[in-house]
């Protein structure tokens, strides 16, 4: 067995809801209010996880979180038992209760930054647990993200954890979907690139007009010492500020790289020639020969690509060496992107094929194939000290599902957050998806 890069999925949790609590994403805020469906944003995630499994790719679980969350409640001065803190909360502050209930745990590239051991100085994979600190719904995930990844990554021998930065918003940090590694093979050191949105510390550094740049700098050279990375394998650069203004929240909705391949758009980057003139070199030092695909604005939009989340794509290494494109159906929907797809594969790119996955519960608040996904690289002895509850295999797939048909309502409106049922459902589902994935107590509510 080789190195491989094995693709965690988050679970869509059972609150899943549309809140509109994400300024700046543009599918957050303009699906505010609608009604959801947990069980079919679970059962389509499931979907995408089986679909690559039975391509041959190694693929993870990750489980969502307790929500609402009541001791976040509690630190805002709600008290009571469980069903007071809710019902305080329904009346007087309707949007925390709210931003307590969000399911957004399921977009997974936000729950941490991970560098494989490959590019490590103790030769371990490192994990940091992303703070999230820019929306308050998003800044509670990190502590019981980091029970989850405990559980899943327990081997101190091969893993190491550290925690969220200092929770502040000099320290942004949104995680893995502003880091993409570059690598000639997964088992060698790679370049890791960190894409930040602004300086907390530089003000000559430009910054959006309109939107938060959720990423800092000194989050991203935090998360690189901590890691233990070395000067010639990182490259730190500045998004574009433009972009984040046009609903780029995260680097990872315009550019995505895997292997040596960089596919992002022409405007992804401050001062792109001497981004991928530094990543070019630092990973020629590595023995890779770095490839990028820009994508010319004339072919495709800003806007389309925020539209279609073409470029929040999971691009995955074939056994052939080949790699194919993960996208939404909303790609497909689009002549312009569409048409750019079709000649992309069929030019010899190095992208050979695209498979299109419909994702529209979590796409309707922002959330793309990649977002829902935590790269790991990892050496097939790292592997073997994963937890095996939570690879998928055809046997959990079909557990999971029976599992959701059982826990999930099939819509969720603002007016449910108040009932103080969902949170015994959550619970309950919880409590037995922790046995089905071998995870022991990792819930607040477990401990
Ligand atoms: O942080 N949406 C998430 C989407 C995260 C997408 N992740 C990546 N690009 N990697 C966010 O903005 C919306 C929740 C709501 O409005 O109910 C939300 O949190």
């Amino acid at each position: 067995m080789k190195p491989c890069e094995v693709n965690f999925d988050g679970l869509v949790g059972p609150t899943h809801n549309y809140g509109g609590l994400s300024y700046g994403n543009v599918a957050s805020q303009s699906n505010s209010q609608q009604g959801s469906n947990p069980r079919e944003a679970a059962r389509q995630g499931l979907a995408k996880m089986k679909a690559l499994m039975e391509l041959g790719f190694t693929q993870g679980v990750l489980a969502p979180q307790e929500r609402p969350d009541v001791a976040a409640l509690r630190r805002l001065g709600f008290a009571g038992s469980d069903a007071d803190v809710i019902a305080q909360a329904a009346r007087d502050a309707m949007p925390l209760l709210v931003a307590s209930c969000s399911a957004s745990s399921m977009w997974v590239a936000n729950a941490a930054t991970v560098s494989p051991s490959a590019d490590t100085a103790d030769g371990r994979v490192h994990f940091t647990a992303a703070n999230l600190n820019c929306k308050f719904h998003r800044s509670i995930e990190h502590p019981t993200t980091s029970r989850v990844l405990q559980a899943m990554f327990a081997d101190a021998t091969h893993f190491a954890h550290h925690e969220a930065l200092p929770a502040v918003a000099q320290f942004g940090d949104e995680g893995a979907a502003n880091h993409t590694r570059l690598c000639r093979d997964y088992g060698e050191a790679g370049v890791e690139f960190f894409v930040y949105g602004r300086s907390a510390f530089d003000a000559r550094l430009p910054a959006p007009q309109k939107y938060p740049a959720r990423q800092t700098l000194e989050a991203s050279q935090a998360v690189a010492r901590l890691h233990g990375l070395g000067e010639e394998g990182v490259v730190f650069a500045q998004q574009n500020p433009a972009v984040i203004d046009q609903g780029v929240f995260h680097n990872d909705v315009i550019a995505v790289g895997n292997g040596e391949l960089l596919f992002h758009h022409e405007d992804a980057f401050l001062d792109s020639d001497r981004v991928l003139a530094e990543l070019q070199t630092k990973l020629a030092a590595r023995g890779g020969r770095l490839q990028p695909i820009s994508v010319p604005r004339a072919e495709v939009s800003v806007d389309d690509a925020v539209r279609t989340y073409l470029f929040n794509s999971q691009l995955l290494s074939r056994a052939d060496g080949s790699m194919l494109l993960v996208v939404p159906e909303e790609c497909r929907a689009n002549p312009l992107v569409w048409s750019y797809l079709e000649r992309l594969t069929g030019q010899g790119s190095g992208i050979a094929e695209v498979k299109v996955f419909d994702l529209k519960q979590s796409m309707r608040n922002g959330g793309g194939p990649a977002c829902l996904r935590l790269r790991v690289a990892l050496k097939p002895e790292e592997l073997a000290a994963v937890n095996p509850g939570v690879i998928l295999t055809p046997a959990l797939h079909d557990t999971l599902n029976d599992w959701v048909e059982r826990h999930y309502r099939d819509r969720l409106v603002e007016a449910d957050m108040a009932d103080p049922q969902l949170l015994l459902e959550c619970r309950e589902a919880l409590d037995e998806l922790t046995q089905i994935l071998a995870l022991g107590s990792v819930y607040p509510f477990q401990l």
